[in-house]
């Protein structure tokens, strides 16, 4: 078994609507294991590096200040094919395309505001890890559960 470990964000819209603990819970009961979770108000400088392939982008000052706008819930979660399975459980960048079932599927209506975030592919999965989190807050644990999630 491949494990792999994606870095999700619940951008501020998330955390200031409650929704912390529906999408943890998402994660738990998926079988993903939880490695860190902080909650953390980003700057500017963090999120350009954060966001460095969108800065030309026409959008990037209004996400910007979106993601500026209140604290956000910053984790990591490990198991078989973590960056893609989470990718699908956000659902599509556009909430308009989300199918209900996704995060985004089931609590947002506009990109803008799509709630959370999720890495595309494991290497970059791993530069965001290193990036919003220090030495010390990624935990590695063993899951008692681990035998009843995979075989
Ligand atoms: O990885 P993902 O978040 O699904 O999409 P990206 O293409 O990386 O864009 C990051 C972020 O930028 C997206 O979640 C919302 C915002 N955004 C936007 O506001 N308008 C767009 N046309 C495209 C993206
Ligand atoms: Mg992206």
């Amino acid at each position: 078994m491949e494990m792999e470990r994606t870095y999700i964000m619940i951008k501020p819209d998330g955390v200031q609507r409650g929704l912390v603990g529906n999408i943890v819970q998402r994660f738990e009961q998926r079988g993903y294991q939880l490695q860190a979770l902080k909650l953390f108000q980003a700057d500017e400088a963090l999120l350009r590096q954060h966001y460095c392939d969108l800065v030309e982008k026409k959008f990037f000052p209004d996400l910007l200040s979106y993601m500026l706008s209140g604290p956000v819930c910053c984790m990591v979660w490990q198991g078989e094919n973590a960056v893609k399975m989470g990718r699908q459980m956000l659902g599509a960048t556009n909430p308009q395309e989300s199918l209900p079932g996704t995060i985004r599927g089931d609590f947002s209506i506009v990109v803008g505001r799509n709630i959370c975030h999720g890495s595309d592919s494991a290497e970059n999965a791993e530069k965001e890890i290193a990036l919003w989190f220090k030495d010390g807050e990624v935990v590695s644990w063993e899951d008692h559960s681990k035998a009843w999630v995979y075989e």
